[in-house]
């Protein structure tokens, strides 16, 4: 049995609960205004119908919630608690909203798969999603064994991500293993991110040490994924801390990101500060700019291009008021 302490339930989490004068869990999967529960007496299936007092903060995956019996005696999700890391992603279907992935991820990690290029503005939009959910970031590049140089691909990973921990992987042959696990140590929760096809559920599997997550082949030729896993479900591991597996996403969009665009191009934001003296520059060679030609053109380039998405973000939000 799991117990809720591994999976990072603490006297905060567990005071909070008893302040709300409910019983203490953590979603692990929400499907369609059902959740499954971890509790102190195992898993269960919750209602989380938003009629309920949860004010208007519906619950996802990583959420640690109060339950409380419901009106057929089926228990329901009573409060989420307050989420201390959160990812969201602009909502794919309905661009002038966000969507929830992922609550109280200690670790964020992006997994690219080496057995691709890397795509510099998708690993980056990545980490600008990853660094505004207030958890730590790490890349985990996986799929080791199928790359002839996957030091080469760290160091340029490690230019794309400033700050992030690079860990190199190959869960078939179980490389890297033991790195990764760390990150789950003290309990703590860590959520993998990226696109299709480039090991994540496989990843899972190796650190559970058996089959939990269904896997796929990736398509010969292109090496994309055929979108394998469907829901985020959280996954205690069997010593201590948990993961979460995600579907594959192919190009994430940030949303209301400025502090994780900020941390994701560091080096760019740094020098930006500097260049301050003129609030509209754009950084495009202007004399005394302190940004252009002190950075790496791309990065600055795909920066650039990131501020603009998030400023019309704004300027879209000011214009429709929230109801
Ligand atoms: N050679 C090798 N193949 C791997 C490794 N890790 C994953 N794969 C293969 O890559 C394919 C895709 O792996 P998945 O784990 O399903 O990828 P995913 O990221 O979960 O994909 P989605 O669920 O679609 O987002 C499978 O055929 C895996 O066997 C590895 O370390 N080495
Ligand atoms: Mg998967
Ligand atoms: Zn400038």
């Amino acid at each position: 049995m799991v117990l809720l302490k591994a999976i990072g339930a603490d006297q905060q989490r567990r005071e909070s609960a008893r302040a709300l004068a409910g019983r203490l869990g953590r979603v692990v999967q929400v499907d369609r205004g059902e959740c499954e529960v971890m509790t102190d007496d195992g898993r269960i299936r919750v209602s989380s119908d938003s009629q309920r007092a949860q004010g208007d903060v519906a619950p996802v995956t990583g959420d640690w919630v109060t339950i409380v019996p419901g009106p057929e005696a089926s228990p329901a999700v009573e409060q989420v608690l307050e989420r201390r890391t959160l990812v969201v992603r602009r909502d794919p279907a309905e661009l002038a909203r966000p969507q929830h992935l992922v609550a109280n991820a200690d670790v964020v990690a992006v997994v690219h798969g080496l057995d691709r290029r890397i795509n510099p503005a998708q690993l980056e939009r990545f980490c600008v999603v990853a660094w505004q959910s207030g958890a730590a970031v790490a890349i985990i590049l996986a799929k080791a064994d199928l790359c002839r140089n996957p030091e080469k691909d760290a160091r340029k990973v490690s230019d794309l991500a400033p700050g992030a921990k690079v860990v190199i992987t190959a869960a078939l042959p179980g490389e890297g293993l033991r790195e990764v696990a760390a990150m789950t140590e003290k309990n703590r929760t860590l959520a993998l991110l990226g696109p299709s096809g480039v090991g994540k559920s496989t990843l899972v599997n190796a650190l559970m040490g058996t089959e939990v997550q269904a896997t796929q082949k990736v398509r010969s030729g292109d090496a994309r994924g055929r979108h394998t896993t469907i829901a985020r479900r959280l996954i205690p591991l069997p010593g201590e801390g948990s993961l979460v597996d995600t579907p594959g996403i192919r190009m994430v969009g940030p949303w209301d990101a400025w502090e994780g665009l900020a941390a994701a191009y560091a080096e760019i934001d740094a020098l930006d500060h500097q260049c301050r003296f003129s609030e509209d520059c754009w950084h495009q060679g202007q004399p005394g700019c302190a940004v252009a030609g002190n950075v790496d053109p791309g990065r600055l380039r795909r920066y650039l291009e990131l501020a603009g998405e998030l400023a019309d973000q704004d300027l879209d939000r000011a214009r429709r008021p929230r109801h």
